[in-house]
């Protein structure tokens, strides 16, 4: 089965800032290491292109909306490369065949009597584009932007929320581990506990800029319903069709979880499709305590810059080092580029030259496969701890812990250093003999190709370049958790990792 790893759609009104380059690096980073576990997988990313906030913000720049639009997603789509990060389908919501396919969905929807004509009245929010309960209201500001909400009461179209809400609850019930942390999954199954769901708004009408309602051209799509959709446009796009989207695992902010926790799956069942397989739920990263957000300038710096400073390798790998997924976290470029030199350029990196330059130096590059059982015991010991270590990984890797992957190859590569101090390699002919070099460098150059397959998700140039050095091909290596001892074969001993000042 294929899995679809999506980063939310951004909304094409602003520059893309390091919230989210986040997103689309976790996406990534969780697509390249199915890859290389041997899975298929398709990552999709995309541009939110509708809205009245959306028309507003081109209004204020005198551009037409259209080619608003069309720059911003230009934008996003030009960021990818700069942070390695690979997408497979990039959406946008103004394409036709988007278009197409939610109008489809809105038909279907309304015929079943999903979706009917009513009223709506409550504090809307245009910069998230929605209406806040006024439990949700930090007094009579919008709890995320903090800026006032504006009371409207206008026609609308509806979605009978409350018809799913039983379902929603069993579905969740018997799913514990569908979003992940859990503790988001908790609060969403006590909001389904609590009562009634009110039925959603699903269609403005003062609101050009956007798809309209089929038979009603006063109204246009609710942002969300298009949005939501583009994840089975994209899915379409690919070749597969919508009931695909079980095998989706969506990565997300946590500000937005109530709408892929709660409408989303809604809608889902509404049209009888699966849920899908995972909601990854991130927290927020903040500047100067600040969160970092488009409409706070000072907090949105362009993540190319950061690229620019740190390398693609080292941003990806810092906004994972720095904190637990689901944690907010407080970017501070001193303390990205300090956890860089000391575990990529000092632990991963000047180890990997040091080992190759002798295996260079003193047997030409070569050493022959030993089994386990012909290596000494402290040899055999560092393999049994690394083995189970790298088994840690792997497993934090798929449960989405990346905070905990890159703890725990630190912790092997503390070990691997400690070993080759110990083990003094360099000593040949001054104290160490030839067999106990020969098995040191043997058995750290397999553990660092397990390593750097590990690191690969995260840090895949740095992987690339390093695996290159033992002949290993990224692309067609395959990860797994048992410790493989091959002969060696190093060709070369570059510094892989410059440090950063
Ligand atoms: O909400 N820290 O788009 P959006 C970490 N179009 N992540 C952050 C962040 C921060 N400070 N700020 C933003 C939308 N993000 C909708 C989504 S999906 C069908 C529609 C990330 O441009 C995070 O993933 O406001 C958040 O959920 C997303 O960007 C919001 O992006």
């Amino acid at each position: 089965m294929t899995t679809f790893i999506t980063t939310p759609i951004f909304y094409a009104s602003g520059d893309p800032h390091t919230g989210h380059a986040y997103s689309g690096i976790i996406a990534d980073i969780v697509h390249r290491f199915r890859q290389l576990c041997g899975e298929e997988t398709i990552l999709i990313t995309g541009t939110d292109e509708h809205g009245q906030k959306i028309a507003a913000t081109a209004q204020a720049h005198n551009t037409d909306v259209a080619t608003f639009v069309e720059d911003k997603a230009a934008d996003f789509a030009a960021l990818w490369p700069q942070l390695a990060v690979q997408p497979d389908v990039i959406i946008r919501t103004t394409q036709t065949e988007h278009k197409a396919h939610v109008s489809k969905v809105w038909q279907t929807l309304a015929g079943k009597g999903d979706i009917y004509p009513g009223t709506y009245a409550g504090q809307y929010c245009v910069a998230c584009e929605q209406y806040y309960p006024a439990r949700e209201l930090d007094g009579d500001c919008c709890p995320v932007h903090k800026k006032p909400v504006t009371t409207v009461e206008e026609a609308s179209y509806l979605f009978r929320l409350e018809h799913y809400r039983q379902r929603l609850l069993d579905y969740y019930q018997s799913h514990p581990s569908l979003i992940t942390p859990s503790h988001f999954q908790d609060a969403i199954i006590e909001q389904l506990k609590s009562g009634p769901l009110e039925s959603l708004s699903v269609s403005r009408v003062n609101n050009a800029w956007g798809i309209r309602v089929p038979n009603d051209s006063n109204h246009t799509i609710y942002v969300w319903i298009d949005a939501l959709f583009s994840y089975i446009t994209a899915i379409q796009l690919s070749g597969h069709n919508s009931a695909a989207i079980a095998g989706a695992v969506h990565v997300l902010g946590k500000d937005i979880l109530k709408f892929h926790a709660l409408y989303w799956p809604a809608f889902l069942l509404a049209l009888g499709l699966p849920l899908p397989e995972k909601l990854v739920v991130h927290g927020w990263w903040t500047i100067e305590g600040e969160k970092i957000a488009k409409s706070n300038p000072a907090t949105a710096v362009n993540p190319g810059v950061f690229s620019e400073q740190l390398t693609a390798d080292g941003l990806r790998y810092a906004l994972v080092r720095q904190k637990p997924l689901s944690r907010d976290g407080n970017l501070a470029l001193d303390e990205l580029k300090a956890a860089i030199n000391a575990d990529l350029a000092n632990n991963l990196a000047n180890l990997v030259k040091r080992n190759n330059t002798l295996v260079l130096k003193h047997f030409q590059g070569e050493l022959a496969a030993t089994t386990k059982n012909q290596l000494d015991d402290e040899c055999g010991q560092l393999l049994a701890s690394c083995g189970q270590q790298i088994e840690q990984v792997i497993r934090a890797y798929r449960q989405y812990e990346l905070y905990q992957v890159t703890l725990t190859l630190k912790q092997i590569l503390d070990q691997l250093n400690t070993f080759f101090h110990q083990r003094a390699p360099w000593l040949l002919g001054k104290g160490q003999d030839e067999q106990h070099v020969a098995s040191t460098c043997f058995v750290v150059s397999n553990l660092l190709r397990h390593v750097a397959l590990c690191y690969a998700p995260i840090t895949p140039q740095l992987a690339v370049n390093i695996l290159a050095e033992q002949g290993v091909d990224l692309t067609t290596a395959v990860l797994r958790s048992d410790i493989e001892l091959h002969s060696v074969s190093i060709n070369g001993a570059g510094s892989h990792f410059q440090r950063l000042h």
